[in-house]
């Protein structure tokens, strides 16, 4: 987080009320020490430098807002900040910085089920190859052979996040659910009823789950050409893109989550990572309610590199789609 401007910036409101002169004072005793280093010993005389609690307010609504206008068209939005969904927008952000890309988080803690390894172990087992993805972020592992192990789950995600929000061309709403899906008739299909996926319709999350017991709270909007959807297998939030192809019938059915063959399911989801219907990439775990894959229980290796496919694939449905309205 950088330090709010306001500290060294008098604002226009405040300065009748004094505060101006103050500020200066107080800053110029804290710009003195240089590290943190610097302050030590220095705790007796040591304060603040001043604020106004309408600056803190303002430096934070000011950016929240000029991010949703800013966001409102996005290049690509990725529904889920779990380990499928950060790895996916690591991947976009670090192939295309020139894409600006919206991850709509339901939870308050971004990460989803990566925080921990299974049955609220710590470690992080990932399947070779996935190892490459840990040296693309630098996260280290132990190597046991045809897998690595992470010492714990929650190094793999806080790096990958933290590297994720440091992007300029990414932005993270968090506590933020999507709650439908903007849809377009489908301009290449003969069946009249089929769309493509043209965007989000998000609230927050809070507003989301009172929706049976408050008067209607209608949502907010983000228009984007490309969606993609890593929200987890079937939850109260999950599996949503898919369950909501199926209610507008553009899917006919769910496959539904298979019981676990760590064998067969790692391959499974990388390898269908995919356009599911136009506009709607569908990775990680939610592929396995499409599919009728098996699960995999506490491996992650397909959740980092169908991210990575995830990816691969918008970037290549994006320039498909730019050359087509290049060539129209
Ligand atoms: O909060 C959800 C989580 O962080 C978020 N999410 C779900 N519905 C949403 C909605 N709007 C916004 N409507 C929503 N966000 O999506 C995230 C999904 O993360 P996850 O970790 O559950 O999914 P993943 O596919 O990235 O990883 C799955 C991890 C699992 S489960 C499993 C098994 O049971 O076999 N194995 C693995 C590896």
């Amino acid at each position: 987080m950088s330090p709010p401007a306001a500290i060294f910036e008098i604002p226009v409101a405040s300065n009748d009320m004094g505060i101006k002169k103050d500020l200066a004072v107080k800053a110029a005793f804290n710009v003195q020490a240089k590290t943190v280093a610097e302050l030590e010993n220095k705790w007796e005389k040591f304060t603040f430098a001043p604020i106004r609690e309408s600056q803190v307010s303002r430096a934070m609504t000011r950016r929240y807002f000029n991010d949703l206008d800013t966001y409102a068209e996005s290049d690509i939005v990725i529904v889920g900040a779990g380990s499928c969904g950060l790895s996916a927008a690591y991947t976009l952000a670090t192939k295309r910085p020139d894409l600006k890309i919206a991850i709509v988080e339901a939870g308050v803690a971004p990460g989803g089920g990566a925080w921990l390894g299974g049955q609220l172990f710590s470690a992080m087992v990932m399947r070779k190859p996935a190892e490459l993805f840990l040296h693309e972020i630098g996260v280290p592992y132990e190597d046991e052979g045809d897998f690595v192990v992470v010492k714990h789950a929650a190094l793999f995600t806080s790096t990958l996040l933290s590297k994720v929000l440091q992007f300029p061309n990414v932005k993270l709403f968090n506590a933020t659910a999507v709650e439908d899906l903007i849809t377009r008739p489908a301009p290449t299909s003969s069946d009249p009823n089929a769309v493509r996926i043209a965007g989000v319709v998000t609230n927050w999350t809070l507003v989301s789950m009172h929706h049976d017991d408050q008067s209607c709270m209608d949502p907010n909007t983000i228009n984007a050409p490309l969606v993609i959807s890593t929200t987890g297998h079937d939850g109260p939030f999950g599996a949503f893109s898919v369950k909501r192809l199926v209610s507008m019938q553009q899917i006919e059915k769910l496959g539904g989550m298979r019981g676990l063959d760590m064998r067969t399911a790692e391959d499974a989801i990388v390898k269908r990572t995919r356009e599911v219907v136009p506009g709607l990439i569908v990775g990680g775990m939610e592929l396995s309610e499409v599919d009728g894959a098996n699960r995999m229980g506490p491996t992650f290796g397909a959740m980092a590199l169908s991210g990575v496919k995830a990816a691969e694939e918008a970037v290549g449905v994006w320039d498909e789609r730019n050359a087509q309205n290049k060539d129209a």
